[in-house]
């Protein structure tokens, strides 16, 4: 599996000069929201939801998912997508756009909160500078036409951007990532899914929760410090998300007390341990 390369700085700095003045004046603000977006279309993909979604778990900035080009399916298809991301991530907030339509722009518009930071993350082309430049009200950030060639959008941006919305919302475009999701098996193991995933096949019980049991290669690699603890634990709580949905309120219940023991001796270990990433 590809990587996701996405930096999420939690701090990002910006100054503002003073008319005036000759120093200018350092504004940092926090990231709170990442925009996933993916592209209705061929960018569509699950899993990269998935991975995108640990990522900025361990930036501890709250995601929240945008589906672009909703003008190209049916509204069949797109509830069904709808249906799909919810069943999988079923806390996480969906808002289905066009920048053709200007649908669910507005929505996205509202679910902007003032003097709060959002930032734009997918895949190149899906659309991350239009929907900023409609929030915008003009053309201000350039676009490009999906290449023939490929099929795929061009990389336009090139750098990260800020953007001060009349709501006085903040909003940062960010280059797209490029080649996420394809499959590569030969690609080196940086992904913790696949990490996790290729361990467990070393796992004892074949149904391994990679939580508690005995002979569990996921709990040994994360002991010998293989698998970062805080990457463990954030692949723990996306898991344990998806997952939710599927059991009854008794079974959540009961999990939801084991889940958070776990979590709490795990966190006092990772203090204790005083590791990061
Ligand atoms: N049909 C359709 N096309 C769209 C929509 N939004 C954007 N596009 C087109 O998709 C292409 C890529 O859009 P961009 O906004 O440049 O994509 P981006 O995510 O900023 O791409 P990078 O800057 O490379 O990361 C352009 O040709 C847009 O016109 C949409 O809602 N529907
Ligand atoms: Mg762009
Ligand atoms: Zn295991």
């Amino acid at each position: 599996m590809a990587t996701i390369h996405i930096v999420l700085p939690r701090k990002t700095m910006l100054t503002k000069k003073h008319s005036r003045r000759q120093d200018n004046q350092i504004i940092a603000t926090n990231i709170d929201v990442a925009f996933i977006v993916e592209s209705i279309d061929r960018d569509y993909n699950l899993n990269r939801f998935e991975r995108y979604l640990v990522l900025i778990n361990e930036g501890d900035i709250k995601p929240a998912i945008i589906l672009n080009k909703v003008d190209l399916i049916s509204i069949e298809d797109l509830n069904q997508k709808i249906k799909e991301i919810k069943e999988r991530f079923n806390n996480i907030h969906v808002i289905s756009t066009s920048t053709v339509t200007e649908q669910g722009i507005e929505e996205l518009m509202n679910y902007i909160e003032k003097n709060k930071t959002y930032c734009f993350v997918g895949s190149s082309g899906v659309g991350k500078s239009s929907l900023i430049n409609n929030l915008l009200g003009k053309s201000k950030i350039k676009t490009k036409e999906i290449s023939d060639s490929t099929g795929r959008g061009k990389h336009t941006t090139t750098n990260r951007e800020m953007y001060f919305l009349q709501n006085r919302g903040i909003v940062i475009d960010n280059p797209g990532t490029r080649g996420v999701g394809i499959t590569n098996v030969k690609t080196s193991v940086e992904n913790i899914f696949d990490q996790i995933s290729l361990l467990s096949n070393d796992c004892k019980y074949d149904n391994c929760t990679h939580t508690h049991e005995s002979n569990c290669a996921v709990l040994s690699a994360v002991k010998r410090g293989d698998i970062s603890k805080s990457r463990y634990l954030s692949y723990i709580k996306l898991r344990k998300e998806s997952e939710h949905y599927e059991m009854n309120d008794v079974q959540k219940r009961d999990k939801d007390r084991k889940f958070g023991k776990f979590i709490k001796k795990s966190m006092k270990e990772l203090k204790k341990n005083h590791e990061d990433r």
